[in-house]
């Protein structure tokens, strides 16, 4: 049935809508199959996401209809082949609150936006680009409690703007036993600042949690003392359970002790969805929670019809509270992405930002951190911040890192060098010259180097 008399309303005006702020407003891409009119699906969306269903219900009163989310905007032709522009506007009252203290809930935004609406049969794709949030709504979910304000302080930085943070993630991946792992660590610890656990390591059989724990909390203890220099390690704390995470959390934090304010946890949120986020958030306040996203390009990647940019996924996780959150490497990765996407790090750190649709202000939410990971060494740096435009984020490099031919603590050092050399906007084959972990860098990944830097080897008088 065709539900547009009820759930399409294109006198609402956005402005307005923004003004009252009563609604979260949501940009969609739509292709409905063929046969199915496109007014009509983009009704059962907005049907399907608040009030009805595909038909109408005997049980619907007058009340009911107060709260119908509309489609407010409609462009058949926006995007040509791949569909149309939607816009609906949520009405706040739609939107669930803890019984315990209030506060709204992400994953009940998720399934009403981007929730049911995704298996609809008479849609072909329909991909949520956009959402904005207004002000009632943004006073009321969590945000961040910690941000990379607090990461700086613990290092001993300018706490309003501490810089790069250069960090690395173990590898391999898998497989390395708890001296092994820890001698990696203390390895990089001597030229780097940040370690994080890769995304799979927890309590494997070959590297038990409270084996591998006590060695590189000792590890980063020497490091400190050798360098001088405060170190940072980021724990993964995900599983299943919420008393299984409390549980590596508590033992995390007792292990570390006195450098305990030096500990993140990550948690791994796109597979262990938002609970998981928030239990982080709420019962470690004080602990920078760090968001790794793997599994989101199931949903996110860009030839998806359906899903949701990583803009949206962020912008969500900033709402969860997120301390920081992967947000790609904007195409200078191995990961897929694109350099516009450099919009996605503004939203999360910015107090106001231009997504694609909506203009969003924050009204105080603290920010949530972008870091950058995924392919990353020394040759990819410049060109990546040249794009964002600045350095405040933390970096981590694994293959970067210890791929390097001369290991992880000269990886470290390399990955520093670089950003180095584009603070001071010195080109990066000069700054090699002078630096040695740098020139061997280029010798390490000497296909970045040719992508980046053609006629490196003759200008560091490197042989074919
Ligand atoms: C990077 C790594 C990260 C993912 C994250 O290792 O292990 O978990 O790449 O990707 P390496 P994203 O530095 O060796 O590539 O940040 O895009 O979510
Ligand atoms: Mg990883």
């Amino acid at each position: 049935i065709d539900q547009s008399a009820r759930y399409v309303d294109l006198g609402m005006n956005e402005d307005e809508l923004m003004r009252e702020g009563n609604h979260l407003l949501a940009a969609y891409r739509l292709k409905p199959k063929p046969g199915y009119g496109f007014t009509a699906t983009a009704a059962h969306v907005a049907a399907e996401s608040s009030t009805g269903t595909n038909v109408e219900v005997k049980t619907t009163d007058d009340f009911t209809k107060k709260i119908d989310a509309k489609v407010y905007f409609i462009d058949e032709n926006y995007f040509g082949e791949d569909g149309g522009l939607i816009k609906i506007a949520y009405p706040y009252d739609l939107f669930d609150h803890n019984i315990t203290d209030g506060r709204l809930i992400v994953a009940n935004v998720m399934t009403l936006i981007i929730g049911n609406n995704q298996g609809m049969g008479d849609i072909i794709g329909l991909r949520m680009l956009d959402f904005w949030v207004p002000p009632r709504m943004l006073a009321l979910f969590d945000g961040p409690s910690t941000t990379i304000h607090d990461i700086w302080r613990a290092m001993g930085r300018d706490h309003e703007n501490g810089g790069a943070i250069v960090g690395t993630i173990i590898k391999p991946k898998l497989g390395l036993r708890p001296q092994p792992f820890a001698d990696a660590c203390y390895e990089f610890w001597l030229g780097g600042d940040f370690i994080k656990n890769d995304e799979p390591q927890g309590n494997q059989p070959f590297c038990p949690l409270k084996k591998v724990i006590p060695l590189v909390a000792d590890a980063m203890k020497r490091a400190q003392d050798e360098t001088g220099e405060p170190k940072i390690f980021s724990a993964n704390i995900t599983a299943d359970d919420p008393f299984e995470m409390i549980a590596r959390g508590e033992y995390i934090l007792e292990t570390f002790g006195e450098d305990a304010n030096r500990v993140l946890f990550l948690v791994d949120g796109f597979v262990a969805g938002v609970t998981a986020v928030s239990l982080a958030r709420r019962y470690f306040p004080n602990t920078y929670l760090h968001y790794h996203r793997a599994g989101h390009g199931a949903v996110t990647s860009s030839v998806n019809p359906r899903g949701y940019p990583p803009l949206v996924h962020c912008k969500l996780a900033r709402l969860a509270g997120a301390s920081g959150i992967h947000t790609g490497t904007m195409g200078f990765g191995k990961m897929e992405g694109s350099p516009d996407e450099r919009i996605v790090e503004y939203m999360i750190r910015n107090e106001e930002a231009d997504g694609p649709f909506f203009r969003q202000k924050w009204y105080g939410m603290k920010p949530t951190a972008a870091h950058i990971s995924g392919g990353m060494n020394a040759i990819r740096i410049p060109a990546f911040c040249d794009n964002l435009g600045h350095d405040s984020f933390c970096l981590t490099a694994g293959g970067g890192a210890f791929g390097h031919l001369d290991g992880g603590t000269a990886g470290a050092i390399s990955l520093r060098q670089a950003f180095e050399a584009w603070r001071q906007g010195v080109d990066l084959v000069e700054y090699a010259k002078e630096h040695r972990e740098l020139a061997r860098a280029f010798e390490s990944f000497p296909h970045d180097a040719d992508q980046y830097y053609p006629g490196w080897r003759q200008r560091l008088g490197i042989a074919a």
